[in-house]
């Protein structure tokens, strides 16, 4: 029997080395260590011996099993190896860092837009601000003479954080922000602030084909000595006649919000349907494109500057809606589809 054990061990060791795959090392170990293999059959061969012989040999037979099953693991991690190299081998080679075909993107129409309407305020002085999609309350509704518990709120119910934060819910948020940051310029070297701070927005509202929970707003704002509504209709209409390049109907109607006194809704005549009305426009036949008005003498005070000596006008231009008018996008949700096809159509006429 010593002389069986040390063949079948050598035999394994050779089998082991052919086992080409994983199929191969199963019928391998059903052969030495399955019910009827050989190993199993010298274990079971074992009564038959003399109790002398079954003391050294079974000692002998149960190392054997032992290096066997040690072995088939062994094999069978090197043989699980080879199978994921064999597969990674066998997959379509691409390369994360190529640029992607050309012909496939376009820029997205909001993103035309914004970059257009940046352009044009740039020419005429303002700066371009970046801010966080996060904010407090206090940058979004206190600071902008909406104290908690004012009605004002209701219109824009968004998103909360557990911190207590916000997803802003319109651009106004970074009025405070940009006030501060310039105010000091403004009042030590007599440099108006002129700033205009594109941005997402967010609403926990029911959508339509002209309201999305997530939209896109410009907001601007000018404050310097003497600053009047005269200055804000001249840079409304400037901006939307460099956008359109075509006349517009546009009108001007009184519009409350705590922080801008007097306030107005700027509407555009819808482009959609010609004015005549259409889902677009809620049947109106006019879009509310961009409120503004002067801004209030609070938000001035709480922004550092002194209302007495300064005054301001405030615009919340709605990107996303002046992206479908410009572009003939009927109904908004298209804009955050990523459909390719839809969006694709647009390109840069600038
Ligand atoms: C505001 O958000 C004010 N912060 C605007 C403002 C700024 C007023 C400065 C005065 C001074 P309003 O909620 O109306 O106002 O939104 C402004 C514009 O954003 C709307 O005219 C519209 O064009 C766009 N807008 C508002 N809600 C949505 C929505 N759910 N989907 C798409 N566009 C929207």
């Amino acid at each position: 029997m010593k002389e069986q054990i040390i063949n079948l061990k050598s035999e394994l060791e050779s089998k082991l080395g052919q086992a080409a795959d994983l199929v191969d090392l199963d019928k391998l170990r059903v052969a030495y260590l399955g019910k009827k293999g050989s190993i199993t059959q010298l274990l079971k061969g074992m009564k038959d011996l003399s109790h002398e012989e079954r003391k050294t040999l079974g000692a002998e037979v149960n190392k054997l099993k032992t290096y066997a099953a040690e072995k088939i693991e062994e094999r069978l991690t090197e043989l699980k190896e080879k199978e994921i190299e064999r597969e990674i081998a066998s997959m379509p080679k691409f390369d994360v860092t190529t640029p992607v075909n050309a012909d496939r993107g376009s820029y997205h129409p909001i993103t035309l837009v914004q970059r257009q309407c940046e352009a044009i305020f740039r020419s005429m002085g303002f700066t371009v601000e970046d801010y966080s999609e996060i904010v407090t309350d206090y940058e979004c509704f206190e600071s902008l003479n909406i104290p908690k518990h004012h009605p004002a709120r209701d219109m824009q119910d968004t998103y909360y954080l557990e911190n207590g934060q916000l997803l802003k819910s319109q651009t106004s948020a970074a009025q405070n922000a940009i006030l501060r940051k310039y105010g000091k310029n403004l009042i030590e070297n007599d440099v108006p602030i002129k700033a205009i701070f594109p941005g997402r927005c967010f609403r926990n509202e029911a959508t339509d084909a002209c309201h999305e929970n997530t939209f896109f707003q410009m907001e601007g704002v000018m404050v310097d000595k003497d600053i009047s509504i005269s200055n804000l209709i001249f840079f409304m209409k400037t901006m939307l006649s460099e956008v359109f390049r075509r006349d517009i109907k546009v009108r001007l109607r009184p519009g409350f919000f705590p922080f801008v006194e007097p306030g107005f809704e700027l509407d555009i005549s819808c482009l959609i349907c010609g004015g005549d009305g259409c889902p677009s426009c809620k049947h109106s036949g006019w879009l509310e494109l961009c409120p503004c008005g002067m801004i209030h003498p609070n938000v001035l005070k709480e922004g550092g500057i002194d209302p007495e000596k300064y005054t301001g006008f405030a615009f919340g231009l709605g990107l996303t809606r002046l992206a479908m008018m410009k572009y003939g996008i009927k109904d908004i949700r298209d804009l955050n589809s990523g459909s390719l096809k839809s969006l694709s159509q647009f390109t840069d006429d600038e």
